[in-house]
């Protein structure tokens, strides 16, 4: 038995990608090791929030979770930044992590994009908080989509650095889970960049609490391609493959399966058939997430058993990491 932690920014709507991506695979983990789950809100303001919109997203990603099959008495469900360790441990392990290695993380560069000058130190520092909500939990399985590989390299990166600087052995090395072969969710609108909470265009994503209607328009607009029929190729098909590698994850049928399926239906018909089968396995989570909104008393309880829980580790893993590094 392992020990679990991954999270999700409580930016907006949780979408497909963060589903499939991530908390599918949480739900299954979830029963083979000890988990915990963040609502990581310290990431989310490393570009700029609205402090009413944050808080309320913090108990929608917290619905989410538990409409998404995350079990509140197996796993602790909890806010990152009510667990103060987490900025603590942070700015230790910045001590401990060359200029050079955050230099080569690509998704600082995507999102700093031109203005970089401009861009907040807190975005391009981001991943040293990903490894201090990491290490901060000793966990062993980190279970993230395939756009968080590199962040989860430069954790491994920097609980080894640590370890050699004060000759330990604390921070065990966290394993990136990623499992499947659709471990990256693109945009509806365009085969060529991921599924965000924060592309402008609400058609180029499937919320988790959008209606069958909803569905059905977003799959119907989906971008497609001017050649006949359906088959699997990234580079050629980006937006069709896109569309396979969605029905694959959400039926279990493999590429191949669906090519064949298909093989003498237009793209009218594979549409429909996946809005029927996304509609299948989403409107369950959506009307749970509504419903669980409407609790609020009982999410702010998950909150904070969970926030107990993962304090009490921190609690003793921070006392840990001053006595190695000679803090009062
Ligand atoms: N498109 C995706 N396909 C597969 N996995 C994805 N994840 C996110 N998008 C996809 C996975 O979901 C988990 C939580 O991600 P996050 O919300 O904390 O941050 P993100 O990766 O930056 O997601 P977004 O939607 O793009 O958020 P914004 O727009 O706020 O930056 C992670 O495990 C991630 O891999």
């Amino acid at each position: 038995m392992g020990i679990v932690l991954s999270g999700v920014q409580p930016t907006g709507n949780l979408h497909l990608g963060n589903y499939l991506g991530a908390i599918n695979n949480w739900v299954k983990m979830q029963h083979e090791h000890e988990s915990l789950f963040c609502i990581v809100d310290l990431h989310a303001i490393t570009v700029r929030q609205n402090s009413n919109e944050l808080r309320e997203s913090v108990l929608s990603v917290a619905a989410a979770y538990i409409a998404c099959g995350i079990d509140p008495k197996k796993s602790a469900i909890f806010c990152q930044s009510a667990v103060r360790e987490h900025t603590e441990l942070a700015w230790i392990l910045s001590c401990n992590a060359p200029i050079g290695w955050l230099n080569r993380m690509t998704q600082f560069k995507e999102k700093a994009g031109k203005n970089r000058e401009k861009a907040a130190l807190g975005l391009y520092s981001y991943p040293v908080l990903m490894a201090a909500d990491i290490l901060l939990y000793k966990a062993t399985h980190v279970p993230v989509g395939d756009d968080q590989k590199q962040h989860l390299e430069l954790a491994r990166d920097i609980a080894g650095a640590f370890n050699r600087n004060y000759e330990t052995e604390l921070f065990p090395s966290p394993e990136p889970i990623i499992i499947g072969d659709t471990t990256r969710i693109m945009s509806l609108r365009d085969g060529t960049s991921k599924m965000s909470k924060s592309d402008p265009s609400d058609n180029s994503r499937i919320n988790l609490t959008d209606n069958t209607d909803l569905i059905a328009k977003k799959f119907r607009k989906a971008k497609s391609d001017m050649e006949e029929g359906i088959s699997y190729d990234v580079e050629k098909r980006p937006e069709v493959s896109n569309l396979i590698g969605i029905y694959s994850a959400l039926s279990n049928l493999s590429r191949d399966e669906i090519i064949n399926k298909y093989a003498n239906a237009g793209m009218a018909e594979f549409k429909s058939d996946l809005t029927t089968i996304a509609v299948e396995k989403l409107s369950k989570i959506s009307s749970t997430i509504k419903e669980l909104r409407e609790n609020q008393d009982y999410l702010e309880e998950i909150l904070s058993a969970g926030r107990d829980k993962a304090r009490a580790i921190a609690n003793t893993t921070m006392q840990e990491v001053r006595d190695l590094v000679g803090l009062r």
